[in-house]
């Protein structure tokens, strides 16, 4: 039976970015067209940071900012000069998503916590919660920002000047949220970073698994390329004197999966490859595109296989400047490497999952996420818990109560581990 309070957080929380504005407390009550919108720095985005930051000052956890919106809940542990367990996950979401992918790993981070002070353990380590801004790059293009600002993977001046589509700054938008803070990390004081998130694929769900243990998360590149043609009637300019911005964009999608699938196949691989994103302008049904952006996913476990897939669509690319005489500029926006997980944690998660009676299963994430940031500066693990149908980035994702309280109690014994080393 979950804790209750931990399902009424998340019960709660699903309200923020869903229009409109309701709660979801089952599968049954999903619809597909009311997901979750809370991208970084919007209003919506505000009032999740509020409440998670009302649970934590709630458990006595000491609250801090960093410049990035990171957000910070601390607990002090028996000694002093240690290295801390910092867990937790985001808060933002993709556009039209669902409600447990980061705030699941926020909640319930925010719950072991709860739990430790119930049983009044005294934890040898600090005990730190993060909250990470902008995981999912729908506000400002780029994904893992918070955490990559953090672990200074990107650089802090370019991360807080990128701009939303309202023009306006990462470090304008945390301001006008009233998440832009002064807290400087020491990244050396982190002993050990953990991240419960959903599996956001079929196989926990599939083999009735509860408990994934992560050995390594994929790799990733972000490219967005951008193709100027010329816009132009469509009913009086001749097909063969036209510069249509879309059919080039429609060649180079093609193309990407066509390569994709190849490098799959025959490399044993797991490379994967999407066009989620198109701006076209002037968008209008008689007029022939004039200018076409798309963004594009690439990812693999191996990072080779990315960089393979990468040259070949910067071959393709200048083959269709000659051959259409068009404008093409692409821009890398992030290139993540391939993580493995930290052999020690993973071990953590085990001997607690064994503890508790749960089955678990050693798997490998094809989602990003924060931890693969946090596994380069220090030892980090993550817990996955199933997704119904393997479906997530969609409002019909979710993950079953039960599964949930596993999870907060395999968390929760897990960080007793950690903070008692
Ligand atoms: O895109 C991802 O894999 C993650 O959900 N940001
Ligand atoms: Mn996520
Ligand atoms: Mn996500």
């Amino acid at each position: 039976m979950i804790n209750s309070r931990l399902k009424a957080d998340l019960i709660h929380s699903s309200q923020y970015g869903r229009n409109p504005l309701c709660t979801v407390s089952s599968y049954q009550q999903l619809s597909p067209d009311n997901g979750v919108s809370r991208i970084a720095g919007s209003l919506e985005n505000k009032k999740i940071r509020n409440y998670a930051v009302q649970c934590m000052q709630e458990c006595g956890l000491q609250i801090s900012i960093d410049s990035f919106g990171n957000i910070f809940g601390r607990k002090e542990g028996l000694f002093k000069n240690i290295g801390s367990v910092m867990f937790g996950s985001h808060l933002d979401s993709v556009i039209n998503g669902g409600q447990f992918d980061g705030a699941l790993g926020v909640f319930t981070a925010i719950d072991a916590i709860r739990r430790l002070n119930k049983e009044s353990f005294s934890n040898k380590r600090p005990l730190e919660i993060v909250i990470f801004t902008g995981e999912e790059g729908s506000a400002f293009g780029t994904t893992l920002l918070g955490s990559s600002a953090f672990t200074g993977y990107l650089p802090a001046e370019e991360v807080l000047q990128m701009k939303n589509k309202e023009g306006k700054t990462f470090k304008e938008t945390m301001q006008e949220i009233g998440y832009y803070g002064i807290e400087k990390k020491d990244l050396g004081d982190i002993a050990y970073f953990i991240e419960l998130h959903i599996e956001q694929g079929p196989i926990l769900y599939q083999e009735k698994i509860p408990i994934g243990i992560v050995e390594s998360i994929t790799g990733l590149l972000w490219m967005y390329i951008t193709i100027t043609g010329e816009p132009n009637h469509a009913g009086t300019t001749p097909m063969n004197l036209r510069k249509d911005a879309l059919l080039a964009a429609s060649s180079i999608i093609q193309f990407l999966n066509k390569e994709a699938k190849k490098i799959g196949d025959n490399k044993g691989s797991s490379t994967v490859a999407t066009v989620g994103k198109l701006d076209i302008s002037p968008n209008g049904i008689n007029i022939i595109p004039g200018k076409v952006k798309i963004g594009v996913d690439i990812r693999d476990k191996k990072e080779d296989n990315i960089h393979l897939l990468k040259e070949k669509m910067l071959e393709k690319i200048k083959q269709l400047i000659e051959d259409l005489k068009l404008n093409i500029e692409y821009d890398i926006a992030i290139s993540i490497p391939p993580q493995p997980l930290s052999a020690e944690v993973m071990e953590s998660i085990k001997v607690s999952a064994e503890k508790l009676g749960y089955k678990y299963k050693f798997i490998n994430s094809g989602a990003t996420h924060d931890a693969q940031n946090m596994a380069r500066i220090t030892k980090t693990g993550m817990i996955f818990l199933p997704s119904i149908n393997g479906i997530s980035h969609s409002p019909l994702e979710w993950t079953d109560w039960e599964d949930i309280e596993k999870g907060a109690q395999v968390l929760t014994e897990t960080l007793k581990i950690l903070a008692g080393k």
